[in-house]
């Protein structure tokens, strides 16, 4: 389903025993070498989701090897079956095996929502490199809210994102503004593995190189 122009959802597109993979890969994650946890915003807020990064970490607002604003410990590997699943998922979204052949992301950031985390609208604009985000959620359902590139608020649209969801955006809605304004408890997937709220793995190129 093409949401806006680039912007594409399918639902449902993650396997049961990829959700399980990617659960158990993230709890993994979670542990270090840098462990999950609420990411501190320069002005001193505090976001209500917890994140941690495999390949690079993304602190807010720039990519590096190291988590200097955690452990300072460099992060975990990006793996090779993580960016084949993310070429998987670009050539289902665009029916383009060819152009998602040079998808190369080289790093994931993995939320974890509970029941009361949100994201504000915001645009991801510290990767240099134009290529698609590729999305994955897992757990409880949420509402995503889609905007435009123009400005945060109106017109935007909103979606409910469930289990095993895949959503790309490339093109023309990379820089769109973009949300989760809140989870919705107890719709989640237990099959997967997670007995409780929302993950979302983002894949990205950074276009920072080796
Ligand atoms: C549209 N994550 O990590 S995923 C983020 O569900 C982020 O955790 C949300 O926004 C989440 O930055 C939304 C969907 C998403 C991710 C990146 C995008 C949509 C995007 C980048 C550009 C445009
Ligand atoms: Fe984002």
């Amino acid at each position: 389903v093409e949401v806006a122009p680039g912007a594409v959802h399918l639902p449902g597109w993650l396997s049961p025993e990829r959700r399980r993979e990617l659960v158990t890969a993230c709890r993994e994650w979670a542990r270090g070498p840098v462990p999950i946890r609420h990411t501190v915003l320069p002005g001193g807020g505090v976001m209500s989701v917890r994140s941690v990064c495999v390949g690079w970490h993304w602190q807010p607002y720039r990519y590096t090897r190291v988590a200097s604003d955690v452990n300072g410990l460099p992060v975990a590997p990006f793996p090779e079956w993580l960016g084949a699943l993310g070429r998987a998922a670009l050539a289902a979204a665009y029916g383009d095996a060819d152009a998602a052949a040079s998808y190369s992301p080289d790093t994931a950031l993995i939320n974890f929502y509970d029941g009361a985390a949100k994201m504000g609208l915001h645009q991801d604009k510290d990767e240099r490199s134009p290529a698609p985000v590729v999305s994955f959620s897992i757990g409880d359902s949420c509402v995503f809210r889609f905007g435009n590139a123009e400005h945060r608020g109106r017109p935007y649209t909103d979606v409910e994102l469930v289990s095993g969801d895949l959503f790309v955006f490339g093109g023309p809605s990379r820089f769109a503004y973009h949300g989760v304004p809140k989870v919705v408890p107890g719709t989640g997937d237990p099959e997967a593995g997670l007995a409780r709220g929302r993950l979302n793995i983002t894949l990205r190129e950074t276009g920072l190189g080796t």
